[in-house]
C-alpha cells in the first residue's frame, strides 16, 4: 500500500494529497494509492468537494520517466485519471511549484484547477521524444485555443500560472498555501451550486482552419527540428482532438504514445535526462565534503571568453571582478556585454532594468590585486602555456587563501600549470564553451592535486550557473577536445581525397549535427584551431597530410567567418562554396600523394563517427571520462551532437559495437592504419556482444560491492 497518497477531511472537503520527493513524479505506487483514495472518496456522501495538492516544492513534475523503460504497469494513467474526472463531486487541483507532463494532464482531469502565483504549467514531453500521452494532447486544447496547445507543446515550455489563466486553463491564482486556497475555491462551488465540469464534455476550441495552422506547424517544426519524429505525431493527435469525438481522439493519441515510447529518439531523449543529472556523481567524492563559499568571482581576461564567463556568473546574481591588462581592453570587453544584453533585451527575454542591475555587477578594473577579494577566479587568457603560467604565478601571489583558482584552458595540461603555484591543490579546470553566457557545458577539469572539495565546490557552481557540468580528467583536449581532434581529422583528410567543404558538412548536418564540424571551424577561429594544434608537434611531422587544410587556410590569413574567408567565402553573411579552395585542397591532396578517390557521404559521415566514438572508447578506458553518459552529455551540450541521437557513445550502442568494430576495421585495411586502431575496450565489449551503456551498469555495480 502507497502512503505516497494520502486524504485527510477539512469538514465536509477532502483533501489528497502526493507525497513522493523529490519532485511527486507519478509512478504505479502513486497510480494505486490515487485510485485507492478517489474510489474510497467516491463511496463516502459526507465528502463533497476533493482538494487535489502536493507535499514537498512542487505539485507532481509529470510521470516518473524510469518506467517507460520498462512498461507501464497497472493501473493505467487512462484509468486514474478517468476515474478523478468521473467523481460525481467537484474536483480541484492545487498547483504550486512546476506541474510538467503526466502533472498538468491529471490537473486537466480536475474539474476545476487552482494555482499559486508563482507556479507553472507545462508539457515538456517532446523534450524527451514522447508526446502528452495521458489524455493531455485531447483535454488540453478543450480548455485553451488549440493553437497555443499546439504552441505550448511543441516549446515545452512551462507557462506561468497567470498567462495559462488568461488562457482559460486555470481558474484562480492566488497567493498563500495553496491548498488552503483550493479548498476555499471548493467552497464557493458549493455554495454556488457549482458541480463537476469534466474537461472532456468541453467542446475543442478550435477554428474552422485548423488543419492549415496545424499543417504550418509541422513544416515549422520539420525546420527546428531536424531529424526528430515526435513533433509531427504530436500534431496528429491535436488533429485527432480537432476532428474526432474525446474517446476516439484518445485512441489515436494511445497509439502515437506507444510508438513513440519505444523509438530510439525517445530512448536517447530519456537516456540524457538521466544523463545530465548522474554527471553530478562522482564516484570517490562524498555528498558530505563541505562546499567551500563562492560568493564572488574574479575573472581574468576581458575577451570573447571572459566576457562571457562574466556574463553566465551575474546572469545568477554572483559578483564579478573583471580584469585585463588594459583599460582600452575592458571598455572593448564591457561593451560587448553590454551589447550582448542588449540584443536580449530586444528579444524579449530580459528586462532593460534587469540588464542594468546585471551589469553593476560587473567590477571593471586594470588593478590585478583587486582579485584578493575573489573566492573563484578563472583565467580566460590566450590559450598558451606560457602566458597561463604566468597568470598563475601572480594569482598565486594575489588571491586569498582558500580561493579556487580555475583555468578556461580547452587544451593544454592543467597539472602543469598548477605547477607554478604553491596551492596545486586550489587549481582546476574550468573549461568554458563559446558564447560562454549561452552554451550549457561546463568541463570541470580535475587536475592531479585537485583538492576534492575544489572539485565538489565546482561541481556545485556549475549547477548555480544553470551549466552543465561534467568531470573530466587531464589529457591534451579534455573529453571535448580530444574526442574532437580525430574526428575533424578524418574530415579535414576528405577534402584532401577529393570532397569538398560541403560534401563534409551537409553530411554531417542530414545526421543531425548542429553545424558541419568545417563550418564550426571557420566560426571558432581556423587559426585558432591550428594554433592550438601546433603543440601536438611530432604528428605534423610524422604526417603532413595532417589537419593540411587547416594549416593552408591559417598560413593565406583565411581565419574563417572573421576574414571574409576560410572553408567557405562569407560576403554579407551569406556563406558561398569557394571553388578556388575545393581546388586548393585537391591540388595539396595529389602534391602530398594522398589517393584521389571522392569519399561517399555514407563513408564521410562513418569515418567521421567511428574515430569520434573510437577515440570516446579510449578516453572511458583511461578514466579521462568517468562514464559513456559523461561523454554523451559533453557531446550534446557543447558540440551540437544531435539529442535525439542520445549522444556518439549511445549511438553507437544503437548500431552496436560490432558494427562500429567491423568499420574501424575495415578503415584500417583502406585508408591509413596508423589512425585506425581500434580502442581496447571497444575491441574487447564488440566481441563480447556488449555495449557502453552495459560496461557502465556493471562498472557501477563493482563500486556500489566495494563501498
Ligand atoms: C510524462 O509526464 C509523460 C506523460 O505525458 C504520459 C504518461 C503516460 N521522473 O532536475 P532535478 C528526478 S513525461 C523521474 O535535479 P530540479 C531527477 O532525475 C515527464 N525522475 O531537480 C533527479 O533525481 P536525482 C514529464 C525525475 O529542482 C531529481 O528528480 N516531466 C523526474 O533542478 C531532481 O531533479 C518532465 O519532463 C521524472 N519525471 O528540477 C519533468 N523529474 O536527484 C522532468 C525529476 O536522483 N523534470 N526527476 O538525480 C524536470 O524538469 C525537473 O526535474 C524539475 C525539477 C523542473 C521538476
Amino acid at each position: 500500500m502507497s502512503d505516497a497518497v494520502s486524504s485527510s477531511m477539512i469538514d465536509d472537503i477532502a483533501v489528497v494529497k502526493v507525497d513522493q520527493p523529490p519532485v511527486n513524479a507519478i509512478d504505479q505506487a502513486i497510480r494505486k494509492g490515487l485510485s485507492r483514495e478517489f474510489s474510497q472518496l467516491r463511496s463516502r456522501s459526507n465528502v463533497k468537494a476533493i482538494v487535489l495538492g502536493c507535499a514537498g516544492k512542487t505539485f507532481i513534475a509529470g510521470a516518473d520517466i524510469k518506467e517507460f523503460d520498462f512498461g507501464i504497469g497497472a493501473p493505467g494513467y487512462h484509468e486514474v485519471f478517468r476515474l478523478i474526472e468521473d467523481s460525481p463531486v467537484p474536483v480541484v487541483a492545487a498547483i504550486h511549484g512546476t506541474a510538467l507532463g503526466a502533472g498538468t494532464e491529471i490537473a486537466l482531469a480536475c474539474h476545476y484547477r487552482v494555482a499559486d502565483e508563482g507556479a507553472r504549467l507545462g508539457l515538456p514531453e517532446l523534450s524527451l521524444g514522447i508526446i502528452p500521452g495521458a489524455g493531455g494532447t485531447q483535454r488540453m486544447p478543450r480548455l485553451i485555443p488549440i493553437e497555443a496547445a499546439a504552441d505550448m507543446m511543441l516549446s515545452g515550455k512551462p507557462m506561468p500560472a497567470e498567462r495559462a489563466k488568461e488562457l482559460g486553463m486555470i481558474d484562480s491564482v492566488v497567493t498563500g498555501d495553496v491548498i488552503d486556497a483550493a479548498v476555499l475555491f471548493a467552497r464557493q462551488l458549493l455554495a454556488q451550486g457549482k458541480g463537476p465540469r469534466r474537461t472532456r464534455e468541453l467542446a475543442v476550441r478550435s477554428t474552422e482552419n485548423v488543419a492549415q495552422v496545424l499543417a504550418e506547424k509541422r513544416a515549422q517544426a520539420v525546420k527546428t527540428m531536424r531529424g526528430r519524429t515526435s513533433p509531427a505525431k504530436l500534431l496528429e493527435a491535436l488533429q485527432a482532438a480537432a476532428e474526432k469525438p474525446f474517446d476516439e481522439g484518445l485512441k489515436v493519441e494511445m497509439a502515437v504514445s506507444a510508438e513513440l515510447e519505444k523509438s530510439i529518439e525517445s530512448r536517447a531523449l530519456r537516456h540524457l535526462f538521466f544523463a545530465e543529472r548522474e554527471v553530478r556523481r562522482i564516484p570517490g567524492l562524498s555528498d558530505n565534503v563541505q562546499r567551500r563559499p563562492v560568493e564572488s568571482v574574479g575573472i581574468v581576461g576581458a575577451g570573447t571568453m571572459g566576457g562571457g564567463i562574466s556574463m553566465a556568473f551575474v546572469n545568477a546574481e554572483i559578483p564579478v571582478t573583471l580584469t585585463d591588462v588594459s583599460q582600452a581592453a575592458l571598455d572593448a570587453g564591457l561593451a560587448k556585454i553590454r551589447k550582448n544584453y542588449e540584443r536580449s533585451v530586444s528579444r524579449g527575454s530580459i528586462k532593460a532594468d534587469q540588464m542594468e542591475s546585471r551589469i553593476k555587477l560587473i567590477t571593471p578594473t586594470v588593478d590585478f590585486s583587486a582579485l584578493s577579494k575573489a573566492d573563484l577566479v578563472i583565467e580566460a587568457v590566450f590559450e598558451n602555456l606560457d602566458l597561463k603560467k604566468e597568470t598563475f604565478l601572480r594569482l598565486d601571489q594575489t588571491a586569498k587563501q582558500g580561493a579556487i583558482l580555475g583555468t578556461n584552458t580547452s587544451t593544454l595540461n592543467i597539472d602543469e600549470i598548477a605547477t607554478v603555484t604553491k596551492r596545486p591543490q586550489d587549481v582546476i579546470g574550468l573549461h568554458f564553451f563559446s558564447p560562454a553566457n549561452v552554451m550549457p557545458l561546463l568541463e570541470i577539469v580535475q587536475a592531479k592535486r585537485t583538492a576534492n572539495d575544489v572539485l565538489a565546490t565546482a561541481i556545485d557552481v556549475a549547477r548555480r550557473i544553470r551549466k552543465v557540468g561534467v568531470v573530466a580528467r587531464v589529457c591534451y583536449g579534455f573529453i571535448g577536445n580530444r574526442m574532437m581532434d580525430p574526428y575533424g581529422r578524418e574530415a579535414e583528410h576528405c577534402l584532401l581525397e577529393g570532397a569538398s567543404p560541403e560534401d563534409v558538412d551537409s553530411t554531417l548536418e542530414r545526421f543531425g549535427m548542429a553545424m558541419g564540424i568545417l563550418a564550426v571551424y571557420d566560426l571558432a577561429g581556423v587559426d585558432i584551431g591550428h594554433l592550438t594544434r601546433l603543440a601536438l608537434g611530432d604528428v605534423f611531422k610524422k604526417d603532413p597530410t595532417f589537419y593540411r587544410p587547416s594549416a593552408m587556410l591559417t598560413e593565406r590569413g583565411w581565419h574563417g567567418q572573421k576574414s571574409g574567408r576560410g572553408y567557405y567565402r562569407y560576403e554579407n553573411g551569406k556563406r558561398t562554396v569557394d571553388p578556388e579552395v575545393v581546388k586548393l585542397f585537391h591540388d595539396e591532396g595529389k602534391r602530398l600523394g594522398v589517393p584521389q578517390r571522392k569519399p561517399s557521404t555514407d563513408e564521410i559521415l562513418q569515418r567521421c563517427l567511428c574515430a569520434l566514438i573510437n577515440e570516446g572508447a579510449r578516453i572511458l578506458e583511461e578514466g579521462v571520462a568517468v562514464r559513456a553518459s559523461d561523454i554523451d552529455v559533453v557531446y550534446t551540450s557543447g558540440y551540437g551532437f544531435p539529442r535525439f541521437r542520445g549522444g556518439p557513445m549511445f549511438y553507437a550502442d544503437t548500431v552496436g559495437l560490432k558494427n562500429i568494430y567491423d568499420r574501424i576495421l575495415e578503415f584500417q585495411r583502406t585508408l591509413d592504419s596508423r589512425y585506425w586502431q581500434p580502442a581496447p575496450l571497444l575491441e574487447k565489449l564488440a566481441k563480447t556482444n556488449s555495449s557502453f551503456k552495459q560496461w557502465q551498469a556493471e562498472k557501477a555495480a563493482v563500486r556500489a560491492v566495494a563501498s
